[in-house]
């Protein structure tokens, strides 16, 4: 029968996070030792464990048909590969940072300069791009010390939370790039591979949007409905179940998370009560 093989990273920020979706898709694997592979015991999928920066290479020749990854590694590695979906995990930037000490001048500040980095191609695309002409020191890690011992000047390197730039002595002073996990796939993908990837893209989509929305329960007087569903618009249209206090409604809807801070003072004012925000497991639209 025909498998959809897909490589995760064997050991790493994205391994529990990639593993972790594939179970929200119900896909159970056996518990392992993670070797180099496994197999889904209800799904036809094979999960081959890799080093995220092999990942790209596998996917481009096929070995893979698809990979999880961060974005940022699939811009380095630069390899024919497709880039199916965004994840929403794993979330970070790849930003320029200099001794906090040193005063800023904007971007041709790094004019000469030597910058350290695990990024090599994608930092030179940004210097082409912005007309900067720099020396880049390509390293495998611990980039964010290369200043302080006299290595660079400067860092090219992922930021999170920005603390390991705070405990350097470094400040970030330009962001270069926005990245998350992404799904790659093989360009050249069989049929019944592309069958499977199909049905595993359907449940990765119910997955997220679930976690991007809430449900969203409130009581309102019946005059302010009609306000209330311009702006909790829902699925299809919201729910409207008459409450036993004369006059009055229970609503639900769906919002997204990411307004649902944007809409409640505004729910209030309108006199909404008693609003309950429950999240969603699954969402298929
Ligand atoms: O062994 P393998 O090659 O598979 O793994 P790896 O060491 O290359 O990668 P890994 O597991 O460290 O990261 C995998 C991916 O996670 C990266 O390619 C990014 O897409 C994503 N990611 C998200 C991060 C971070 N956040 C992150 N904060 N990768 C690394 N960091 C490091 C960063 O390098 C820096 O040292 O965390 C530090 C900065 O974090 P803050 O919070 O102090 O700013
Ligand atoms: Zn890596």
């Amino acid at each position: 029968m025909s498998k959809l093989k897909i490589a995760v990273q064997k050991s790493g920020r994205l391994s529990e996070k990639s593993l972790e979706l594939l179970k929200q898709c119900g896909i159970k694997l056996p518990n392992s030792d993670r070797k180099l592979k496994t197999e889904a015991t209800n799904f036809p999928v094979e999960i081959l464990f890799l080093r995220d920066d092999d990942i790209p290479q596998y996917v481009e020749q096929g070995v893979a048909d698809i990979g999880v990854l961060g974005e940022n590694e699939v811009l380095e590695k630069d390899k024919t590969v497709d880039l199916l979906e965004r994840l929403g995990f794993a979330s970070c930037r790849l930003s320029l940072a200099i001794p906090k000490d040193e005063l800023y001048t904007g971007i041709t500040y790094f004019n000469n300069k030597k910058i350290a980095t695990s990024y090599p191609k994608m930092l030179a695309k940004f210097f082409v791009n912005n007309d900067i002409n720099a020396e880049i020191e390509e390293i495998g890690g611990s980039v964010e010390i290369a200043p302080g011992i006299g290595l660079a000047h400067a860092i090219f390197d992922i930021v999170s939370t920005g603390s390991t730039l705070l405990m350097n002595g470094l400040k970030e002073v330009e962001q270069v790039m926005r990245s998350e996990a992404v799904l790659i796939g093989y360009p050249d993908i069989k049929a019944p591979q592309k069958e499977l990837l199909r049905q595993l893209s359907f449940r990765i989509n119910a997955v997220r949007n679930a976690y991007e929305n809430k449900y969203i329960l409130l009581n309102a007087p019946e005059s302010a409905v009609a306000q209330i569903c311009d702006l909790l618009p829902g699925m299809k249209s919201p729910t409207i179940l008459p409450l036993v206090e004369k006059g009055w409604c229970s609503l639900h809807s769906v919002i997204r998370e990411d307004q649902f801070w944007e809409v409640i003072g505004q729910l209030k004012s309108y006199g909404a009560q008693g609003i309950l925000v429950v999240p969603i497991e699954k969402m298929i639209l």
